[in-house]
């Protein structure tokens, strides 16, 4: 029997490659940095010059998919981190941009054999979001873990 596992001792192996959306950046720019801190203290080099990582901006969590797409399926990445911040408040298409970008971020994940760490926030209240994203904990550092921990599963594993 073998047992496959992630392994976070390795992450210098790794290339990532994250898309973040601009759309509530108050949350979202939070979210990159305890991503960005989680990666670094692992040992991939987080630097302006890095080749180990890659950071692509989009307009809302709505073209969060898109991007991704283009990012899982150029091969370079061994994960692929996807940031946004959807929060209700009054907005009416709260359901529609939730269900795209969820659908969406697992589809690519699922047609492209890299994984996607889905990594948008979905909640009522900007407090809410801001609690997730600092506050009280950063998701962003555990979305960074994550991605270490997917890209080496899929390294181990066969075929
Ligand atoms: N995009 C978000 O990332 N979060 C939101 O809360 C949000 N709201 O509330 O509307 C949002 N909308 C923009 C959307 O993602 C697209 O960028 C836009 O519709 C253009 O396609």
């Amino acid at each position: 029997m073998t047992v496959f596992e992630g392994q976070f001792t390795s992450a210098q192996a790794l290339r990532i490659g994250v898309v973040v959306a601009r759309f509530n950046d108050l949350v979202t720019t939070k979210l990159l940095s305890g991503c960005l801190d989680c990666l670094s203290r692992h040992g991939i080099d987080t630097g302006a010059d890095s080749a180990q990582l890659d950071v692509a901006w989009v307009p809302g969590s709505f073209e969060i998919p898109l991007v991704a797409q283009r990012l899982a399926a150029s091969r370079r990445y061994q994960a692929v981190i996807t940031l946004g911040a959807v929060i209700r408040g009054d907005t009416p298409h709260f359901d529609v941009v939730v269900a795209e970008v969820s659908k969406g971020v697992a589809a690519v994940s699922r047609n492209t054999g890299v994984p996607v760490i889905f990594g948008v926030l979905t909640t009522d209240t900007m407090q809410q979001a801001l609690e997730r994203a600092g506050i009280k904990s950063n998701l962003g550092w555990s979305y960074g873990l994550q991605a270490i921990e997917m890209g080496s599963l899929m390294a181990a594993l066969p075929g």
